[in-house]
């Protein structure tokens, strides 16, 4: 048996079908799911539509943490179908005010060397306790509850490897952006990120954490630490210290790749407007007027990010004009921090501490104000994200965050604060363990939940096979790195619709092109062009099932991202890529086009696109498998199922 990494540990023990190969497409078994509402509604129609009674998964957890906002029947509606779901199937379920999904579950749920599957692109974050946790759309988690396996590509696997130690105001954000900027938004498209190396000693759980969850944004299937003693401690602290087990990589390990990072040389890094991976020094942009600086999100929410920021701020005051915002990652770390008499330190400083929730991070609510500058420790910045679309949002961690409050301008923590205050943070004996879960019901008394719908909560569309021959046009020409936040915006007017195909669908593109609903109603359909990465972000597959809704019928870029893939085929978009490049050059929005896409092209990855207003041809290719191919030609996932179908009876489909 030759050496192996973590990553590769854990594939093996869960693998069900194909090959451990680099690049081979393989099922593994899911241990663990977790969705969250604002992805969670069309997961569990979707789940509903496969017919079984229970789920089958070892343990499944329904997370209300991103739209809590209330302002009318729909988002209660929606909360209330998710408890009834999770009470009717054998689901854990974690309501509003609970904490965002990522935290609690590293906190209540993650367990070293099982698989995680997440509805959610930042399921990675717990990849800090050591746990293979993977982002995928609705409806692979919805199969994945349902006992079958998740397939992916077996990606190759990248060692990060950390020396030394951060020094004073450098914490682990500062980290994975040091590795943004290395890598960019695309650099880890097709790989895992494992860590090794010394400097992992000086890295706590949530630190690792902050790290694995950010991986996301470098495009990386996942990211993993080890399990070790700093993870035990960690485990202890949340009363769970059975379910650790240590987990390393063998020695000589192979890597297909190696990044190395000297944790010493790390500084305070920023992410500028409007991509992660725009990472400059805080010393060299600092001085920029602050308007807003927000503190959460499953990056930086943390009990160890809240205590660090309550000493920095003890005995100061938030500039007068500056909003600050804070959002605690869940209930437990609420408590903790209460207990430590450190939450008084926000409230005196002049702090906004709001509900452990997503909030401000995906636009709900919080918005900065018009052009003003929102320094903020999310993951994200994309255009708009924030709910005002000239508003520009820096990404810092923090130490950095909370010197910005202080000061009013971007600047550097080691300029504002004394190391004394670095003695101050000190972590508890024992973690505030407060399970506010609502826990799955014995299958006997589930049979009888009834599942309640409010009139917001609308069937799923059904969709008919549109391969073969497709003529069209080209109703939009996108540039590079288009996130699915471009595709599908989220945030308080549109995240009320998320159980609504037909509605949400009016806001498809409507950031960046106010037109583009018209245009494709007018010309009932047609396609899109993209340049590298399209569909980067977040794992929404209303990013996918509102194109096909609206009749989009294939997506033809340089590169996809993984997820966005993986959702174009589900719901029976084609993904097409350009075998040279540079014809997307050559194409405009409104050229006329026709794909001939039919079973024996896309099998033999020849597929022709005749452009008709230029009288030119282009060659395109896929990167679908044959799973993928009948997938397609069935009209998506859910048509390919229920033709294969034994009633009440799932089994493996490849
Ligand atoms: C995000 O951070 O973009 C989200 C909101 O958490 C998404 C999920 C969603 O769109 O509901 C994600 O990261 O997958
Ligand atoms: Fe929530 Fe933001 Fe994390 Fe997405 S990135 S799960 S919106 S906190």
């Amino acid at each position: 048996m030759h050496p192996k990494t973590i990553s590769e540990k854990i594939l093996q023990a869960h693998l069900i079908d194909g090959k451990l190969e680099k690049g081979s497409e393989t099922g593994i078994k899911i241990d663990q799911t977790l969705t969250q509402d604002a992805t969670g509604t069309l997961t569990y129609l979707q789940f509903e539509s496969i017919g079984i009674d229970r789920v089958r998964n070892e343990l499944a957890v329904s997370y209300i943490d991103h739209n809590t906002l209330q302002d009318d029947f729909r988002n209660p509606d929606d909360h209330r179908f998710l408890r009834s779901i999770a009470e009717r199937y054998g689901i854990y379920f974690s309501p509003p005010g609970n904490g965002i999904c990522h935290q609690l579950h590293l906190e209540r749920f993650a367990v070293p060397g099982k698989t995680l599957l997440g509805s959610d692109s930042h399921t990675p974050t717990a990849g800090g306790i050591g746990m293979l946790a993977i982002g995928a759309g609705g409806l692979d988690i919805a199969y994945a509850m349902a006992g079958e396996p998740f397939y992916l590509k077996i990606p190759e696997i990248v060692e990060v490897h950390l020396s030394g130690n951060l020094t004073d105001f450098v914490s682990a954000k500062d980290v994975i952006l040091e590795i943004l900027k290395k890598l960019t938004v695309k650099g880890g498209v097709g790989k895992i990120l494992e860590y090794t190396g010394d400097g992992i000693k000086n890295l706590d759980v949530p630190d690792r954490a902050t790290i694995t969850n950010m991986g996301t944004e470098t495009g990386a299937t996942t990211s993993i630490f080890p399990s070790d003693g700093i993870t035990k401690k960690f485990m202890d602290m949340q009363n769970r210290a059975a379910d650790w087990k240590n987990l390393n990589a063998d020695n000589d390990v192979y890597y297909d790749e190696k990044i190395e990072l000297n944790l010493s040389e790390i500084e305070p890094m920023l992410a500028l407007p409007y991509s992660p991976d725009n990472v400059k020094k805080v010393r060299d942009v600092q001085g920029i007027v602050v308007e807003q600086v927000v503190i959460g999100s499953c990056t930086n929410s943390s009990l160890r990010d809240l205590k660090t920021v309550a000493q920095l701020l003890k005995d100061k005051k938030v500039s007068k004009d500056v909003d600050l915002i804070i959002a605690p990652g869940s209930r437990s770390v609420v408590e903790a921090l209460i207990e430590s008499g450190e939450y008084s330190y926000f409230i005196k400083a002049g702090a906004r501490v709001i509900e452990n929730v997503c909030g401000p991070c995906i636009g709900m609510g919080y918005a900065p104000p018009s052009e003003g500058v929102s320094v903020r420790t999310i993951n994200r910045n994309f255009l708009g994200r924030s709910g005002t679309k000239d508003a520009r949002v820096y990404i810092s961690g923090p130490e950095t965050a909370a010197a910005c409050a202080i000061t009013g301008k971007i600047s550097d923590p080691r300029d504002i604060f004394d190391e004394k205050i670095l003695k101050c943070i000190k972590m508890p004996e024992s973690f505030p363990v407060i399970n506010n879960f609502i826990n799955p019901l014995p299958p006997e008394t589930a049979k009888n939940i009834t599942i309640i719908r409010g009139p917001n909560i609308k069937p799923l569309p059904k969709f008919e096979p549109q391969t073969g021959k497709m003529h069209g046009e080209i109703l939009i020409k996108a540039g590079d790195n288009i996130s699915t936040d471009a595709i599908m915006p989220a945030g308080a007017k549109i995240l009320p619709l998320r159980s609504n195909i037909q509605e949400i669908s009016k806001y498809v593109f409507c950031t960046i092109d106010a037109q583009f609903y018209q245009r494709v109603t007018e010309k009932k359909g047609g396609f899109i062009v993209g340049g590298e990465n399209y569909g980067q972000g977040s794992s929404r597959e209303h990013a996918a099932i509102a194109p096909r809704y609206l009749g989009i019928k294939a997506v033809i870029v340089k590169s996809f991202a993984r997820i966005h893939t993986a959702n174009l085929i589900n719901f029976g978009i084609l993904p097409l890529m350009f075998e040279n490049k540079s014809d997307y050059d050559g194409l405009e929005q409104g050229d006329i086009i026709e794909i001939s896409a039919g079973t024996g092209e896309l099998e033999n990855n020849k597929v022709v696109m005749r452009n008709l207003s230029k009288n030119s041809e282009i060659n395109l290719r896929h990167s679908l498998s044959m799973k993928d191919i009948e997938i397609i030609t069935s009209g998506g996932k859910l048509n390919f199922i229920a033709k294969r179908l034994i009633p009440n009876e799932l089994r493996t489909f490849n």
